[in-house]
């Protein structure tokens, strides 16, 4: 057996003069207002993407987390990113080229919801398209180490704890989709797992798409924790893992500026990103795979 990971991730435009292919990929072919794509372009420019003379965060440490994976394993890892380059497509052509003849798809998100793994996997098997033999792990929020992981950066016991993810177009709920419900769960385990006496859970990065999405938005929240006379708040972002433009952007200076217009302090904990204990647990994930695979 010759295995390779798939190692996916969202992408990132790594210029401001990519932003515009950038967005039209994340929007499928459906318009994009003029302001809102003027709003991206200076939320970039704000994050440090310019000539290309620094990588996007994302990438950057999509790009290490690759390099480090592929180390603890022995195997190949390659990078495919959903909206940028190298996509899924040129991941899983690499990997074939080099001789794989098992896949493992593994998305750098940790919790499953139809619009957001269920993508990726969608990309992956199309990719593949029945050439080798695959296995794709559609969600890893639950996993112990991640648990802890995050458990040991909040547990500080002077600050309210709000858990972050990305929120999704509240149709899915009707659909039945896990996203919210495994996000809870995650939530509740590193509180239980931290001993947190005071905890919630809010969404962030809302997108302008027109329809509802599923809330309550961190910046509301903010507020609502304010009237409850909390004073200190620690954001803990449980659905993602890396930085990039919703972390830096969304939490670090819009909700960081809501909570200074609301005399709140706000501190948010550190990504996992490429340390070496989060990359072993998703070497630790690969390895099940491929036992099941060889069992
Ligand atoms: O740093 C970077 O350059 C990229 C940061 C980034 C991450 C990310 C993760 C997720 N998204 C998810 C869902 C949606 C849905 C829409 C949507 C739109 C955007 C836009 C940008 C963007 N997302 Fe994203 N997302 C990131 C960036 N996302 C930029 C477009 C402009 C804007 O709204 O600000 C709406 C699409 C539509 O228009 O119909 C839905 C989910 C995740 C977490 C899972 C994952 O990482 O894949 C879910 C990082």
């Amino acid at each position: 057996m010759k295995p390779a990971v798939i190692l996916m991730a969202y992408g990132s435009p790594d210029r401001l003069a990519d932003v515009p292919e950038y967005y039209a990929d994340i929007r499928g072919g459906r318009p994009i207002a003029p302001e809102h794509l003027a709003d991206l372009v200076a939320r970039y420019r704000a994050l440090g993407v310019g000539e290309g003379t620094e990588p996007s965060p994302l990438n950057a440490v999509t790009e290490a987390t690759r390099a480090a994976l592929e180390r603890a394993l022995g195997i190949g890892v390659y990078t495919g990113m959903r909206h940028w380059r190298p996509r899924i497509r040129e991941a899983v052509e690499a990997a074939l080229a080099d001789g794989a003849d098992v896949v493992v798809g593994l998305v750098l998100a940790p919790h499953y919801s139809s619009l957001s793994i269920g993508k990726y996997r969608a990309l992956f098997e199309e990719a593949v398209a029945g050439r080798v033999e695959t296995r794709f792990v559609e969600r890893w929020g639950t996993e112990p180490a991640f648990v802890d992981l995050l458990a040991r950066r909040v547990a500080r016991a002077d600050a309210h704890v709000v858990f972050t993810a990305h929120s999704l177009p509240a149709r899915i709920v009707e659909e039945g989709d896990p996203y919210a419900d495994e996000l809870l769960e995650t939530a509740r385990l590193v509180a239980e797992r931290a001993g947190l006496d005071g905890w919630s859970f809010s969404f962030q990065s809302e997108s302008p798409t027109g329809e509802p999405w599923l809330g309550p938005d961190i910046l509301d929240h903010l507020d609502d924790l304010h009237q409850h006379a909390v004073a200190d708040v620690l954001v803990c972002p449980i659905g993602f893992v890396s930085d990039h433009l919703e972390i830096r952007w969304d939490i670090d200076h819009e909700a960081q500026e809501t909570a200074r217009e609301l005399g709140l302090r706000l501190q948010r904990i550190e990504m996992p990103n490429d340390e070496p204990g989060f990359v072993e647990m998703l070497a630790g994930i690969v390895r099940r795979e491929l036992q099941a695979v060889t069992a």
